[in-house]
């Protein structure tokens, strides 16, 4: 084996796990470093990465999964990410694989310094959810079939930080949930520290907030589904579960 070829097995190993998540983000035109489950053990002291710690790209099966709010084991970041209330904020993908799911990405005010604050006390709103666009529930154009990039090339998901939020310190979750797998949902979550500023001066009612976990279970047939059972895969609706999306 040349050792040249080292770098590209690894490389290929990694795509063909057929499972990934948030690696990096961007607004405007800086890029912000993401923790890479696969990259060296240094990254836990890096002063740069805005991510919590994931170890593997491998989904949550459980809904009361303790770690479905920030993976595992979501320990806190040393950096976070800038950013005006009102601006974009782009979630940079590996190549993604999966087609059918809801992606939604939800904020939570850290009330102080997200590094040491503990995602279990949380409470979520959403900031973006992206479900079926187009057609059946099986076979048609859901947000994730068009966000897969088959020639390779990353995913990209943007959302807006709403104007009127009141600055401080957030964190921001996006989360896929694929639903291929029969009655077997995969959750894909990753959570990031996100400093707003801004002269907004509101926050979610309580009508928009959800604990996680908490806000999923396996009794809820947005969840618990069967893609492919007759009377299930050819709807053309999804309602995408979980409090309304706050827009400010
Ligand atoms: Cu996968």
């Amino acid at each position: 084996m040349y050792p040249l070829f080292a770098p590209l097995i690894a490389f290929l190993a990694y795509r063909v796990s057929a499972h990934g998540g948030a690696l990096n983000y961007t607004v405007g035109d800086t890029w912000y470093s993401g923790y890479d489950p696969y990259g060296p053990t240094d990254q836990d002291d890096a002063p740069y990465i805005v991510q919590r710690k994931w170890v593997t790209n491998v989904p949550i099966f459980e809904a009361d999964n303790k770690s479905l709010a920030c993976n595992f084991p979501g320990t806190p970041a040393h950096a976070s990410i800038p950013i005006n209330a009102g601006e974009n904020i782009t979630g940079v993908y590996g190549m993604w694989v999966h087609t059918v799911g809801p992606m939604l990405v939800w904020m939570a005010d850290c009330s102080g310094n997200c590094r040491t604050f503990d995602a279990d006390k949380a409470d979520w709103f959403k900031i973006g959810e992206r479900g079926l666009l187009e057609g059946t529930i099986e076979e048609g154009m859901w947000f994730q079939r068009a966000f897969v990039n088959w020639d390779g090339g990353p995913s990209l998901w943007t959302e807006n930080v709403p104007a009127s939020l009141k600055a401080g310190n957030y964190l921001i979750r996006h989360e896929i949930i694929s639903l291929h797998s029969a009655n077997k949902p995969q959750w894909y979550p990753e959570c990031a520290h996100l400093e707003v500023k801004g002269s907004g001066t509101k926050s979610p009612g309580k009508e928009y907030l959800a604990k996680i976990p908490g806000v999923y279970s396996m009794n809820q047939p947005e969840i618990n589904i069967d893609i492919y059972a007759p009377g299930v895969g050819n709807q053309t609706t999804y309602k995408i579960p979980g409090p309304p999306v706050w827009t400010g």
